[in-house]
């Protein structure tokens, strides 16, 4: 297979490893934990794995382990670093015992139940060391969350005589191996189950995990991207970008990303439900900034957009709501003429939600018609936000040259940023990061724990000084209502409207709408200075008063 030169010298970067980690290891326990809310109903569902202690592991002395084959399994969307967790593992396992055997279950969750795997040899691992991708092994979306799954998965967990398995995923995935754990564990199978704590989307964080890993790479590749295109765009002083990036609910992407280029404008969805706006309002704010900028000649910008606000617009999400029953119940609309459909829309829906419905450019409204997931609902992600909110600010702009309120120019470009950082090749914070959760799970297991998710923190500073160890995963559970029922899951982090990345961002905002302020982060360096190569990302630093 043919490298290019970075691949080549990239596989000789060796991660840093926290000092505890570097030597022989002994367990130091907390407090015994409680889930964060709902103590009772979660205490019940996991008889087994509650209010275990909090876990770090310390230097220690020297001890024999025997020989464990584990089994690992990659979740969900791609996040760059997850072969750093699996090379991790991997160390961690041969270092405890040279006998130690890694399984990869293939595609997924899906591996584990349908029995695809692979062992992952020290061959394979290095092939991957320090690369973007989950392609090791792949990745999937199946959930595990039936008896008989779990029992499938016991069936070719026993044959292989695998002792631990690794879930490395999101807040879902994780939720699901703690229920797997509690399983185990109360059918006395002998099998651990340890999480890991991924996803782009940086949502699965909380005060034992700092961040999920790979937001930080994904970040630095969309700020690198927007910087140049604010740099192309201050150029040419002529286009406005919209520019759409990937987090399926959560705004932490999007958020980090203005942070890190400060541009013209950035939504954040968290803000648009608490303040209750409407669409028009969300774009009325963009047209204003666009009419102050031309003001003083300036017919540019850049706006970022969270991929999941439409969900976060209250009268959006009524809108959609009536939409899925109205569709759905209604066989009478496959037979209209496509012509006639927005029509015949606009007849059945109350009068308020028509009233939007109708005042959404045609695209739009067509796609909120038509592309429907499995279970009849419209297909939220694929709803192209950044041409809605670029038509319908074009539109308010025509309006207000009419009432000679607007005096510019306006022309839109759109981006989507989400595919092209998921698999970037890991910053050096990712690339260590992942290394030490993967390594961490490895001692986790070696010390008989289950239900635990591998936390690394301290992470702002020196590699050196991270503090490993483990939390029990009931501890970030509470109930919410899935599907019509309540489930124990782990709460999801959405970018809090008083913390102090959005505090930072907002105290600036104003002033980057209307002055040219961007910031050219330009691409990632994986050699050179410190303060080039190891910056953690600024939500981070941030949240912890850096
Ligand atoms: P995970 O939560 O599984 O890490 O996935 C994150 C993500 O990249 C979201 O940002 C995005 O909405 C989604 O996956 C897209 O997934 P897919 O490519 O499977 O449609």
């Amino acid at each position: 297979m043919t490298k290019s030169a970075l691949q080549i010298a990239r596989a000789a970067y060796q991660p840093k490893l926290p000092l505890a980690l570097r030597g022989a290891v002994s367990v130091k326990e907390g407090e015994a934990t409680q889930s964060v809310a709902d103590q009772a109903e979660i205490k019940k569902l996991f008889p087994n794995t509650y209010g275990m202690p909090l876990i770090q592991f310390v230097e220690g002395e020297q001890k024999e382990y025997p020989a464990i084959n584990v089994g690992v399994i990659l979740s969900g969307g791609q996040a760059p670093g997850g072969h750093n967790v699996i090379s991790g593992l991997f160390d961690g396992i041969k270092a405890l015992n040279k006998d130690s055997r890694l399984y990869g279950f293939i595609l997924g969750p899906g591996g584990l139940v349908d029995h695809k795997y692979m062992e992952l040899t020290a061959e394979i691992v290095d092939e991957y060391r320090n690369t973007g991708g989950f392609d090791i092994i792949g990745s999937g979306r199946t959930k595990l969350e039936k008896e008989e799954q779990f029992e499938k998965g016991y069936e070719i967990l026993k044959e292989l005589d695998i002792k631990a398995l690794v879930i490395i995923g999101g807040d879902d995935s994780n939720t699901n191996a703690c229920v797997l754990a509690e399983y185990y564990a109360a059918k006395n199978y002998g099998v651990q189950v340890i999480g890991c704590p991924k996803t782009i989307d940086g949502d699965l964080k909380n005060e034992m995990i700092e961040t999920s890993f790979g937001f930080d790479t994904a970040c630095k590749v969309y700020s690198e991207v927007i910087g140049n295109i604010q740099r192309d765009c201050n150029s040419s002083r002529k286009y406005w970008h919209f520019i759409k990036l990937m987090g399926r609910s959560a705004s932490h992407i999007a958020l980090e990303c203005a942070l890190q280029t400060q541009p013209n404008v950035c939504i954040v969805s968290e803000e648009v439900e608490a303040k209750n706006m409407s669409l028009d309002e969300v774009v009325t704010y963009i047209a204003q900034a666009v009419a102050a900028r031309a003001a003083q000649g300036n017919n540019f910008g850049t706006v970022l957009i969270p991929e999941g606000l439409v969900e976060f617009i209250p009268a959006m999400k009524k809108l959609i709501a009536e939409l899925n029953d109205l569709l759905a119940s209604n066989k009478e609309f496959a037979m209209i003429k496509k012509s006639a459909q927005r029509e015949w829309i606009i007849s059945k829906l109350s009068e308020e939600n028509a009233a939007i419905y109708a005042s959404l450019p045609e695209g739009v409204a067509r796609q909120l018609s038509l592309d429907r997931d499995p279970h009849g609902n419209v297909q939220v992600s694929l709803i192209e936000t950044e041409k809605l909110l670029s038509e319908m600010v074009g539109k308010k702009l025509a309006q207000w040259k009419e009432e000679g309120k607007f005096v510019g120019k306006f022309a839109a470009l759109h981006h989507f940023f989400g595919y092209e950082g998921r698999c970037a090749a890991p910053s050096n914070y990712d690339a260590d990061y992942c290394y030490a959760l993967g390594y961490t799970a490895s001692m986790l297991i070696a010390n008989g724990k289950t239900g635990y998710m591998s936390s690394v923190r301290n992470t702002t500073a020196p590699a050196a000084e991270w503090i490993a160890g483990g939390v029990p995963i009931t501890m970030m559970m509470n109930m919410e209502r899935r599907n019509g029922e309540m489930k124990p899951v782990i709460q999801k982090a959405l970018v809090k409207l008083d913390g102090a990345p959005f505090k930072a961002f907002a105290a600036q905002r104003d002033k980057w709408a209307v002055e040219t302020s961007y910031v050219y982060p330009g691409p990632i360096q994986y050699f050179g200075p410190t303060e080039v190569c190891d910056q953690p990302t600024k939500t981070l630093a941030l949240e912890q008063g850096k």
